[in-house]
């Protein structure tokens, strides 16, 4: 079976420090409130800021989640029975009957992937072999034998030793000699035939199986050890054993090599048409190149969902991808409500504050749960970067009184701290034109349009502004390769307190009008503008109700 899948705290995608760092303290606190399973998880790379305060407080990157998609882990199979390469088609027959099994999976010494054999390579081989074979070009072990005629073994030699001789059956010494029994042969011999044994020894058989569990006198059992011969006793009778023991021959003479396989972290809907083509009714799965399961054509297991508490944004588009395929067990945010559904009800905490960290902080308090001092530095991390240090209007006095108390827990001056932490994250020296077009971009539906606005702030806007042509140029193809009808960056003055608005798309009106401004160009100036999304989002979505009326 899969593994239980553990429950994630999660930010939004294009992760800021407050999705981060949020993400883990909240998990924490999950953690210390006796909840199992709880995993502080991340949809993408995280910033140079955020880097900079997760190795300033030594705090552990959260787990990648690229997406929730389910993939082929989450539907395979257990694997209930293998058998191994060199095993008999009788054992193999014994596994399928017994397991009730139309198809099983063989491995080799090393229990790697070698094949797989189905009932319907089983039967083509039973008609087509019905007479006794020559084993001389088949790799059949001594063991095989044993495992074919259900044997006990008298005198023995390595169960891997390889027997390349034909299979006869003797009755008298006259046939001994009639069939030219000769070295390396096995025969088949009944109770009270001395002779015919003494003579098989003699001629340097590899093998004697004597049937119906008849007798074996000790001198003959002597002679044969001294000459290295096995000798095999069974139940059955000769007509039985006869029949029987072909199915000495070894399963990977009849199983399909280098099966179709899947690797365990191969997405589902990667693997239907594949399947679809192929019809094969089972597909072995590695992870790596360990056998982890099997995938069933008619039996899919249902995908458990993936359960996802969201902090720091309550919309889908914003959301790790496959979100749909998760479960939304709550959310913690301060964000507008942006049309999300879920089926069952769900905890969720929306607050117009400055940060979720201030939040999650008071969280920590209400459940009476220290925080601890490099819990507390994240926190007040995401506080100093959402608020920009309380410059941004969205700052409340919860923010700030909250930013405090983490700083004394912190052991931290705030403002050294916080112009320190901005500065590491708005440098743009090493940054590509094509990464400052959608830093820290978030995707918004206005009225029915889709678009994407991102933010960079900085200490000087000089720095990137040098960069316009080139990032206009690549929000261009954004634009066009995304589908978006606008790509919008706010190049933000931490200092200054303003924003340098880049637009590219249609319909440019939607600026002029939101921002009462002539936008026929594809840049305005803000003053006082800071925050998306108390200053940029709403006057976008009032406008763009107006636009379509
Ligand atoms: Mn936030």
């Amino acid at each position: 079976m899969p593994e239980k899948k553990p429950i994630y705290v999660i930010g939004h995608r294009n992760p800021d420090t407050d999705s981060i760092c949020s993400a883990i303290a909240y998990a924490r606190l999950k953690q210390a409130l006796g909840v199992e399973d709880v995993v502080a998880a991340r949809a993408g790379e995280i910033n140079a800021e955020t880097k900079y305060a997760l190795e300033t407080f030594k705090v552990d990157l959260p787990y990648l989640l690229q997406d929730i998609y389910p993939r082929v882990r989450d539907v395979m199979l257990p694997i209930s029975a293998t058998v191994y390469e060199q095993d008999s088609l009788r054992r193999l027959g014994k596994v399928m009957t017994s397991k009730n099994l139309r198809s099983v999976v063989v491995v080799n010494n090393q229990e790697k992937l070698a094949g797989i054999v189905s009932v319907s390579d089983l039967a083509k081989r039973y008609f087509q072999e019905l007479s006794l074979v020559d084993l001389s070009d088949i790799d059949v072990t001594f063991g095989a034998i044993v495992q074919a005629t259900d044997g006990t073994v008298l005198v023995g030699r390595d169960s891997g030793l390889i027997i390349k001789g034909r299979i006869i059956i003797t009755s008298s010494s006259q046939a001994v000699l009639k069939y030219g029994v000769k070295e390396g042969d096995i025969i088949i011999v009944g109770d009270g035939r001395d002779q015919v044994m003494k003579d098989a020894i003699a001629n340097k058989v590899a093998c004697i199986v004597m049937t119906g569990n008849g007798h074996v006198s000790p001198g003959i059992q002597e002679e044969a050890r001294q000459a290295g011969i096995c000798i095999v006793t069974t139940e059955y009778d000769t007509y039985t054993t006869a029949r029987i023991i072909n199915q000495c021959m070894p399963v990977n003479r009849i199983m399909q090599k280098m099966p179709l396989c899947f690797s365990s972290d191969e997405l589902v809907t990667n693997i239907t048409g594949t399947m679809e083509e192929k019809r094969f009714r089972n597909y072995p799965v590695l992870d790596g190149d360990n056998l982890v399961g099997i995938i069933n054509r008619d039996q899919f297991l249902v995908p458990e969902k993936t359960r996802l508490i969201l902090v720091d944004h309550n919309e889908t588009a914003q959301a790790v991808e496959g979100i749909d395929n998760g479960q939304i067990i709550e959310i913690v945010d301060h964000h507008r409500l942006g049309g999300i559904t879920t089926a069952d009800p769900i905890y969720t905490r929306e607050e117009p504050v400055g940060c979720t960290a201030t939040i999650i902080a008071g969280m920590y308090m209400e459940n009476a749960v220290d925080i601890p001092e490099d819990t507390a530095g994240i926190l007040l991390s995401a506080i100093i970067s959402d608020t920009v240090l309380f410059k941004s209007p969205t700052t409340t006095d919860r923010d700030r009184r909250m930013a405090e108390k983490l700083a004394s827990i912190a052991g931290v001056d705030i403002n050294e701290y916080g112009l320190n932490m901005l500065k590491a994250g708005s440098s743009v020296a090493d940054m590509p034109a094509s990464e400052i077009a959608k830093n820290d971009s978030k995707e918004f539906s206005i009225g029915d349009r889709r678009m994407l606005i991102g933010q960079i702030s900085v200490m000087d806007t000089a720095e990137v502004l040098a960069k316009k042509d080139e990032i206009i140029a690549a929000m261009t193809a954004l634009t066009e390769n995304e589908g978006y009808s606008m790509v919008i960056l706010m190049v933000t003055d931490i200092i200054k307190e303003g924003t340098e608005l880049l637009y590219v798309g249609e319909p440019k009106d939607l600026i002029g009008l939101a921002f009462k401004k002539d936008a026929s160009g594809d840049s305005i100036y803000l003053p006082g503008v800071m925050s998306r999304k108390k200053q940029i989002v709403p006057p976008l979505t009032e406008a763009g109700k107006m636009l379509k009326a």
